[in-house]
C-alpha cells in the first residue's frame, strides 16, 4: 500500500481572521503554521510515503522569509523520516514557491513553468502542473498528456473548476473526468469537496480556517492506495474551526434563556466531535437562531447585546467564541385558522401549509417557480466559494421562512391600521 498526505490551500504568512480580542495573543498558534506543523507530525506518525501540496502554500511574494522558515522546518523533519514533499504552485505562490523549492532541497516542485510533469511515489505516479504566471486564463488540461498509465496516477493541480472566465486556470468538470488519472487532488477553492468516491475528484479545501466564512472541518487528507483503489479520509486537525450552529428557539419564552441555549448547543457539538480523533483548539460559532419562537421580534436585539458582551469561554478544552448570531426565527402563527381567510394573508397561509407537504404536486410547483430567482442569487460572486447547489428542500425551507416573515408583517400592518 502507498499512502499520501494531501494538503490543500495553506497560505503560510496569513494570520487567521475573525479572532476575538480575548484570543488575540494566540493568533499565531491558531494559524496556518500550526496547521502545517500538525500535518507534518501526522505524516510522520502515519509513515506516509509522500506529502502533496496543492498550491497556494504561501500567501504572498513578500512572505518568502516567513514561509522559508516554516516550510523548511517541516520539510526537513519529513525528509529525515524519509518522506518526500511534492508541490505545485498556485496563483498566490507562483513565484515564491519555485524560489523556496530551489532553496529547500527536499521540496520538489512539480510541473514548473506550466509543463505537466510526472513523479514516482511508491507504487504510483503523481502528475502535476504549476502556475507559470499568477494569472492563467486558459485550461491547463488542454495540454494534459495522452497517457496509458500502467500504475495508479494521481493528479495534483491548482485550478478554478467550472468558471469559464476565471483568470486562475479554468478547468471543466468534464475535462477533469476525462483525464486518465485515478484521482484529482485540487487546490484553490477553500471549501473541501466530498472525496469519498471510488475515483475522487475535487478540492482538498483550506487546511485551516482562514476566514470566518470557512465553516466546517478543515485539515489534510490521508490518501491510501491499494490494488489500484484510492481511498481518501479527511483528518480535521485544523487548530481553528468555524462552525454554523443552529439553535432551535421553540422553547425560548424569555431573551435571558438565549445564552443557555447557545451554550448547550455548543457543548453538544463538541461532544459529537469527541467521538472522533480531533478537536480544534479554538472554535468560532456562527449561530443561527431558528424555529418558531414566541418572542421572535425581540430576538435580534437580544442577540446583538449577547454578541457585544460575549467573551471566549472554554468547553472540554476548546476555546469557544461567538463570531456572529443571525436571527432566522419565525413568529408562531396559526396557519390553519389564517388559511380560511379570503385575503392575501389567507393565500400566503395556504402556500405555507403546502410547503409542509413535500410529497404533494403543489409543493413541487412552488419550488420550481422559485428556483430560477434563488439560483441567480446563489450563483452570485460573493457565494461562489461556497460551491453550493440548491436542493428542492433548501428552496422550500427558504420559501417557508420568507413566507412566514411576510405573513407576520402583513398581520402586523393590518393590526396597526385598525
Ligand atoms: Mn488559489
Amino acid at each position: 500500500m502507498t499512502t499520501l498526505l494531501a494538503i490543500g490551500d495553506m497560505h503560510l504568512g496569513r494570520l487567521p481572521a475573525a479572532i476575538p480580542d480575548g484570543l488575540g495573543s494566540r493568533r499565531q498558534e491558531l494559524g496556518p503554521e500550526a496547521a502545517w506543523s500538525r500535518s507534518v507530525a501526522e505524516a510522520i506518525e502515519r509513515e506516509v510515503d509522500a506529502v502533496l501540496l496543492a498550491g497556494d502554500v504561501v500567501e504572498r511574494h513578500r512572505d518568502f522569509f516567513v514561509a522559508y522558515g516554516q516550510l523548511k522546518a517541516g520539510v526537513e523533519q519529513l525528509a529525515e523520516a524519509g518522506i518526500e514533499v511534492i508541490a505545485v504552485a498556485g496563483n498566490h505562490d507562483t513565484h515564491v514557491l519555485p524560489r523556496l523549492a530551489s532553496e529547500i532541497s527536499s521540496l520538489h516542485l512539480l510541473g514548473a513553468g506550466g509543463h505537466w510533469q510526472q513523479h514516482p511515489v511508491g507504487d504510483l505516479t503523481v502528475i502535476g502542473w504549476s502556475f507559470p504566471q499568477s494569472r492563467v486564463s486558459f485550461s491547463p488540461l488542454d495540454s494534459f498528456p495522452r497517457l496509458d498509465p500502467k500504475k495508479v496516477l494521481v493528479g495534483l493541480l491548482h485550478c478554478d473548476r467550472d468558471q469559464t472566465d476565471s483568470p486562475y486556470a479554468p478547468v471543466s468538470s468534464a475535462d477533469l473526468a476525462e483525464a486518465s488519472v485515478n484521482a484529482w487532488l485540487l487546490g484553490h477553492i477553500h471549501q473541501p469537496d466530498d472525496l469519498s468516491a471510488a475515483r475522487p475528484i475535487g478540492y482538498l479545501g483550506s487546511v485551516n480556517a482562514l476566514r470566518a466564512s470557512e465553516t466546517g472541518a478543515r485539515g489534510p487528507w490521508l490518501v491510501e492506495i491499494e490494488d489500484g483503489k484510492v481511498m481518501m479520509t479527511h483528518l480535521p486537525l485544523a487548530p481553528l474551526r468555524f462552525e454554523t450552529l443552529s439553535v432551535d428557539c421553540a422553547e425560548i419564552e424569555d431573551s435571558d434563556a438565549l445564552s443557555g441555549a447557545i451554550l448547550s448547543a455548543t457543548r453538544e457539538r463538541i461532544v459529537e466531535w469527541q467521538q472522533g480523533d480531533y478537536l480544534p483548539d479554538a472554535l468560532g460559532l456562527r449561530v443561527e437562531l431558528v424555529g418558531q419562537c414566541a418572542i421572535s421580534e425581540h430576538l435580534p436585539q437580544a442577540a446583538e447585546s449577547l454578541l457585544s458582551q460575549s467573551q471566549p469561554w472554554t468547553e472540554y478544552g476548546v476555546s469557544c467564541f461567538l463570531q456572529r448570531i443571525d436571527t432566522r426565527t419565525i413568529p408562531r402563527l396559526d396557519l390553519n385558522r389564517l388559511a380560511r381567510q379570503s385575503d392575501p394573508c389567507g393565500l400566503l397561509a395556504r402556500h405555507l401549509l403546502t410547503l409542509d407537504e413535500p410529497d404533494s404536486e403543489r409543493w413541487q410547483e412552488l419550488v420550481d417557480m422559485a428556483r430560477p430567482d434563488m439560483e441567480a442569487v446563489a450563483a452570485g460572486r460573493e457565494f461562489r466559494e461556497l460551491n453550493r447547489s440548491l436542493s428542492d428542500q433548501d428552496i422550500a425551507t427558504e420559501l417557508a421562512r420568507a413566507g412566514r416573515l411576510a405573513l407576520s408583517q402583513l398581520i402586523a400592518q393590518r393590526e396597526r391600521s385598525r
